[in-house]
């Protein structure tokens, strides 16, 4: 007699070259082998491709925990390779204190303080795309406006100077990318670690931040004894870390998304109203952070299947949010579609902190680009920056007609 389902294995790596340029086959073997599965070549973790369990995993805090690592590498059993961020790598009652300072500073009430400022820039930099365009023929979806436009509006809120910012570039690919196995990839970014993370952290001291931004903000709550003046640059890192790769690359896949979609493009030209669920579509049609590990800190089930104490539990995001079991015709990007319940921005405690902030950047670049675009061109071959987490473009060349 045996009543313990079996666990299907797959000899899949999420990591090689070829699931990060097209990850789309690979989610649908996973999801159809079934609900958790092993991957032969990283043995002791079971990945989640189907919506209910990503979600279900995402929600169980207690059983699923994050101190041991959310990438690949357990904490347990390896170091890692930077101390560990105090909200991210972080379980209650830790998280709980920290997520309270962070969430408040990105609040949705702080947002409407940024707002003017956000639009502003995303309204100027539109109009030098569409300069550009016109009088070259083609522009950089990427380098002309996905990149810049993060690059100056986050950092101003958190109240870095402007030198150096291109050191947050650097920063985010290595911290996305140790998320993953030691390959290629790693080795490439970790061989710039040394003085990027020194200029991070010398912008995570209070001198170094304009009063009234973001991160003096957090200075602010440990003058107020909320957390301690130690913990302090620390979590002005997790901003620097999380708040500039994920969205160059939202706005990003939403510019692609938007572009090989012209009648979805036509539909929010012609209603301005459409921004933000064109954004939120974007997220679950091609989700910039790809997947995200927890830790099982005992022995248990994920839909009845046997999970042991330590293993590592991969939830592919990008695969969630296109189950068919989920979403009605999941491969379609429809502006219409409103995607609530897409894990692409997390769910449950870790969900992104920032996302109030993320969602008012893809709203107002793409109201600006909407209002004053007409048709959006695609003038070659885009080509991918490749990520052990985030789904990346590294060109995306377009002609913008002018409305
Ligand atoms: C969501 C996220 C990604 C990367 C880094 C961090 C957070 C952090 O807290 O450092």
């Amino acid at each position: 007699m045996n009543d313990t389902p079996q666990i299907p294995e797959l000899d899949i790596d999420p990591y090689a070259a070829e699931n990060l340029i097209d990850p789309y086959a690979m989610h649908e073997r996973i999801r159809e082998a079934g609900p958790v599965v092993r991957l032969t070549p990283y043995a002791g973790l079971v990945a989640c491709a189907r919506h209910e369990q990503v979600h279900a995993v995402l929600n169980d805090h207690a059983t699923f925990i994050s101190s041991a690592g959310v990438g690949l590498t357990n904490f347990n059993l390896e170091p890692p390779f930077r101390p560990k961020s105090l909200i991210l790598e972080a379980d209650p009652p830790l998280h709980t204190q920290t997520r309270a300072v962070l969430s408040r500073i990105l609040s949705p009430k702080a947002v409407t303080q940024i707002r003017a400022a956000f639009t502003a820039e995303a309204e100027a930099l539109i109009d030098r795309c569409l300069e550009k365009s016109t009088r070259e023929g083609v522009i950089d979806g990427i380098h002309d406006l996905a990149q810049p436009y993060p690059l100056k509006v986050f950092p101003d809120a958190v109240g870095l100077g402007n030198d150096g910012r291109e050191n947050l570039l650097v920063y985010g690919d290595m911290i996305f990318n140790s998320m993953g196995p030691r390959n290629e990839l790693l080795a490439r970014s970790a061989a710039r670690v040394g003085p990027v993370t020194a200029w991070i952290m010398e912008h995570c001291q209070r001198a170094n931040l304009r009063p009234g931004g973001f991160g003096d903000q957090i200075y602010q709550a440990a003058d107020a004894g909320e957390i301690s003046h130690e913990q302090a640059p620390m979590l002005v890192r997790s901003f620097l870390s999380a708040g500039v790769d994920t969205t160059i690359n939202g706005l990003g896949n939403a510019l692609f998304a938007l572009a090989h979609h012209p009648a979805e493009y036509a539909k929010l030209h012609a209603d301005l109203t459409l921004a933000r669920p064109a954004f939120e579509e974007a997220l679950r049609w091609e989700s910039t952070a790809q997947t995200f590990f927890r830790t099982a800190a005992r022995n248990c089930t994920i839909a009845g299947i046997a999970v042991p104490e330590n293993t590592k539990v991969l939830c592919l995001l990008g695969a969630a949010n296109r189950d068919p079991r989920k979403w009605p015709e999941p491969e379609r990007y429809d502006i219409h579609r409103r995607p609530s319940g897409h894990v692409a921005l997390g769910s449950g405690i870790h969900g992104c902190v920032g996302q109030a902030v993320a969602r008012l950047e893809g709203e107002v670049v793409l109201t600006a680009l909407a209002k004053r675009v007409q048709r959006i061109e695609v003038m070659g071959a885009h080509t991918r920056r490749l990520n052990n987490t985030l789904r990346a473009l590294d060109t995306l060349p377009l002609r913008f007609i002018p409305a």
